[in-house]
This record gives C-alpha cells, structure tokens and sequence, in this order.
C-alpha cells in the first residue's frame, strides 16, 4: 500500500506497511504483525514519543555496549523488518557481530535474515553456517538455541523486542541484557538489566547517536552514567507516563 504523507498516522502506517513487507519478503512471522500490535498500542498510551527516560535508558545501554569486552546484537523478524540498516550501523561502530535468534524458528527466516544483513555488510554477520551452537538453559521456545562463540560466548547482549524467557534466561547466565519494549510491564522489560520503553523505529536511530557521542568519552564517565542508573525506576517512571496520559486525555 502507498501510504499519504498527509494521513494523521503516516509514521504508524509506514512502519506497518515495513512488517507487512517483512513478512513477504520471508523476513518477518505472521505472529511478528501481532506482537506489533500489540507494541503499537503501548506505544500510543505514550504518546508515541521518545521520553526522557527512554532517553537514559539509550545512553545507559551505549555504555554498556561500548565497555563490553564481548557485545553482540541479537536481531529477530520484526527488528530485521524495521531497523535492519541501523542493526548493521550500530554493529559497524561497536565492532562487534550480530546474530540471527528468531522465537517462531524456520530455517527459511534465519537464511533471509541473514542474506538481508550480508546485503548491507557481511563482515558484521555471524552467521550460523558451520557454527557451534549451544543450548540456553530454561528457555521453552527454538530460541534456546544460539550459537556458541556468538551469543554463547557474549557478556552484553542486546536483545530487543524480546520474550521474557530469553531474557530472564541470559541474565542467569550473568550476562548483561540490554531490551527495547514499549511494555514496561512485560517479563522481558522487567527481568533486563537495561529496558529501553520506546518505539525501536525512535531507539535505535538515538542509540547509533549515543554510541557515536559515547564512543569518544571516558570510562570514568561511562561507568558514573551506568553507576546512576536504576531500570526498576525508569520503568516505573514509563507506567507514571501511561497513567498520566490516560488521565490527560480521560480529564
Ligand atoms: O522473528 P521472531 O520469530 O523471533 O519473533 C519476533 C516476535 C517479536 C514476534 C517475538 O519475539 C514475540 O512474540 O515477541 P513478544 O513476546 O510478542 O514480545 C514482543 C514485545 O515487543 C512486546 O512486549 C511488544 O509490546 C514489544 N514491541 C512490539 N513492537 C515494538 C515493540 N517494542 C518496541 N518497538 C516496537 N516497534
């Protein structure tokens, strides 16, 4: 569908039209168009915004990957239809791999992905040809498998768009989990060790910007940002937000 710039919801309707292309393109699940919407719904209880706390939760979450000895970059159907360009940028900066880990598992999906990110830059790929893979204890879905010397090996992954199994999963195995999910009260958002409650279509353009800004800063200052950060409260800052736009527009 051609969507008009002048439609009130231009924005939503092009993000939609990308995950219905997605799912053509054998990129993204037909479940991935639920779970946007249910994404879309959180999304406009916040205004459809990029809040402050969702701010600090970036910049947090560019520290962390930029200290990291060992990040790597998780991507999915849904973040592959939507952010695939930034996936491949913020890899390219951080130096460091990405790797396909899909929930509703088909081979076919995972070589799609993965020829969608060799397309934009193959040195960034790790790809699950050949490779060793391992099993994440407790996990109930096909995503218990990732690849040994990639997420396996990892001491920050980031992960968003997620299920809270992976992510309550990874942090057992004391990794440090950095997420985008508009629902703050989701078992991913609340078992990270970073939650980034925004839009991953806002997120990741202002996480490639943290990174670049951060990268030329000191750790003393990394660690003092990380040092300051408490993800129980911003999350409970981004309910307060919901609670209050509801009132606003209910008053
Ligand atoms: O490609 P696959 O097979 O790995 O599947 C990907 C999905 C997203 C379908 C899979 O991981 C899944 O089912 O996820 P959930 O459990 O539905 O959780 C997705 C979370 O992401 C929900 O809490 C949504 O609110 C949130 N979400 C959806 N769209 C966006 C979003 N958060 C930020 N930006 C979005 N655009």
């Amino acid at each position: 569908m051609n969507v008009d710039k002048n439609h009130p919801r231009f924005i939503s309707l092009t993000i939609r039209e990308k995950l219905v292309a997605g799912v053509g393109k054998g990129i993204t699940s037909q479940a991935g168009l639920i779970a946007h919407g249910r994404g879309e719904a959180f999304d406009y209880l916040l205004g459809e915004k990029t809040h402050d706390f969702a701010k600090k939760a970036i910049q947090v979450s560019a520290c962390h990957l930029l200290m990291s000895k060992n990040p790597i970059l998780s991507i999915n159907g849904n973040a592959a239809a939507l952010c695939l360009k930034e996936f491949v940028d913020a890899a390219v900066i951080l130096r460091c791999k990405i790797e396909v880990n899909l929930f509703h598992y088909t081979k076919e999906r995972e070589k799609n992905i993965e020829k969608a990110v060799s397309k934009l830059d193959s040195s960034v790929l790790f790809s699950s040809k050949k490779r060793k893979t391992m099993i994440i204890p407790n996990i109930a879905s096909r995503r218990k498998i990732a690849l040994r010397d990639g997420i396996g090996k990892s001491d920050t992954v980031f992960v968003p768009l997620e299920d809270g199994d992976r992510s309550c999963a990874l942090v057992s195995l004391g990794k440090t989990v950095l997420t985008i999910d508009l629902n703050p009260l989701s078992r991913t958002a609340q078992s990270s060790t970073v939650t980034i409650v925004d839009n991953i279509t806002r997120a990741m353009p202002e996480l490639i910007k943290q990174l670049t800004k951060l990268k030329e800063t000191s750790l003393q200052e990394k660690q003092r940002i990380i040092k300051n950060f408490d993800n129980k409260k911003n999350l409970s800052e981004a309910t307060k937000e919901i609670i209050r736009y509801l009132h606003l527009s209910s008053s």
